[in-house]
């Protein structure tokens, strides 16, 4: 959604929930293009600060059935954490606050939904990385949030946004915002449509593995930006964030989504066209780390596709942004007129790189996969 100045009464919607200590401030938190995020401070030392969320209910109707899936993933990575033993499980999870009335979000009085979670003391998150420890770190905590989930009971989640990640359904829509063009956009970005038309047909590649049943069916995070991970100090991760968009999917869709931010030199929005390459430090360092809690998992398909879902989140998210301003900028919040189309021809940017250096991708895949097996 392009930025709409709606003000609301944070205090009184905060206090809708069954929180600890007494609210000092309430002050915007974050940097998601979807939901509106602020940070709630308390002021007692014991008590946890929060995190309270207006959620989108344009672009998450089901908001129930979101709600549902958070817990249900939330609660089994709990327990799995709980029969390890692990001390600071409170840090490694994210925690659903509960209205008092016992809900798992808040409905305001002009239809608006809200949530509560628990801020995680002593931890950040970067928009971009700044070493490769980070990176590694990253895909460590990506791994093991897939791996802990693999034997997630009570059957699928709930499909939150169908299609989320299925090139052809977005193509699809591409065109017809492309044919109906009501912004006018569409002779301006004649270059970029074109960019995008000549590798369809390679990027639908994970798209038809997954119609035939060629790689496995897992549950995924889908929005795995490297700011979706909060580190501690150390750089050590602490724990996975954003869990709007956990569901059904494949290891492609969030080994790709971290690639495309955590191994890109320059921002996911940058200006300046020179900044943005894939860095083959960063994208080595976060393979390491995501291989070395899934390795044993994957599948031959699925493991010689990953260098490739790079390249194909990396298009999908260009496309996605292009659709938007060529539609009019209905979907991602924009901080300026053409901020969407920097956003697609930053992505462009950043797959041209990987492609040029995709022989090495798969390489890094390779030597990394065959180190791990060797250790095993
Ligand atoms: C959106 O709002 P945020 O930053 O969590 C989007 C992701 C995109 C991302 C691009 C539900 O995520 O798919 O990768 O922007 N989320 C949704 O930065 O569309
Ligand atoms: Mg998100």
């Amino acid at each position: 959604m392009s930025a709409t100045l709606v003000t609301h009464d944070l205090n009184a919607i905060a206090s809708a929930f069954a929180l600890q200590g007494r609210i000092i401030s309430i002050e915007p938190f974050g940097s998601g293009h979807i939901n509106d995020t602020y940070a709630v401070r308390t002021a007692e030392a014991g008590t946890p600060d929060y995190v309270l969320q207006r959620i989108n209910h344009q672009i998450f109707p089901d908001v129930e059935g979101m709600m549902d899936n958070i817990q249900r993933v939330t609660r089994h990575i709990r327990q799995k954490l709980t029969d390890k033993k692990i001390k600071d499980a409170d840090s490694r999870v994210i925690t659903v606050i509960p209205t008092k009335d016992g809900k798992s979000f808040f409905r305001d009085e002009e239809g608006n939904f809200w949530r509560m979670l628990v801020l995680i003391a002593n931890s950040k998150s970067f928009d971009q990385v700044q070493n490769t420890k980070q990176a590694f770190e990253g895909g460590k905590a990506f791994g093991e949030f897939q791996q802990q989930l693999a034997d997630l009971p009570g059957g699928p989640l709930t499909e939150i946004l169908p299609n989320f990640h299925n090139v052809l359904w977005r193509f699809d829509n591409f065109e017809k915002a492309l044919k109906e063009n009501p912004a006018g956009r569409a002779e301006e970005t004649a270059e970029e449509i074109e960019f995008l038309k000549e590798r369809i047909g390679e990027m639908r590649k994970i798209q038809d593995l997954l119609d035939d049943g060629a790689i496995p069916v897992r549950v995924t995070h889908n929005d795995t930006k490297f700011n979706n991970v909060l580190l501690d100090s150390k750089d050590q991760a602490m724990c996975v964030v954003d869990l709007d968009t956990v569901m059904s999917g494949c290891v492609h869709f969030d080994f790709g989504d971290s690639i495309r931010t955590t191994a890109n030199t320059g921002a996911e929005d940058d200006p300046n066209l020179e900044n943005i390459s894939m860095s083959l430090e960063l994208f080595e360092a976060y393979a390491k780390g995501f291989l070395s809690q899934t390795v044993s998992t994957l599948t031959d398909t699925e493991i010689r596709h990953l260098a490739f879902s790079a390249k194909l989140l990396t298009y999908i998210m260009g496309l996605r942004f292009l659709t938007d301003y060529i539609d009019g900028d209905n979907y991602y919040k924009i901080s300026h007129p053409k901020h969407n189309l920097q956003r697609a021809r930053a992505q462009f940017q950043l797959l041209k790189s990987m492609e040029q250096q995709f022989a090495q991708m798969e390489e890094i895949i390779t030597d990394t996969v065959n180190s791990l097996k060797e250790k095993n």
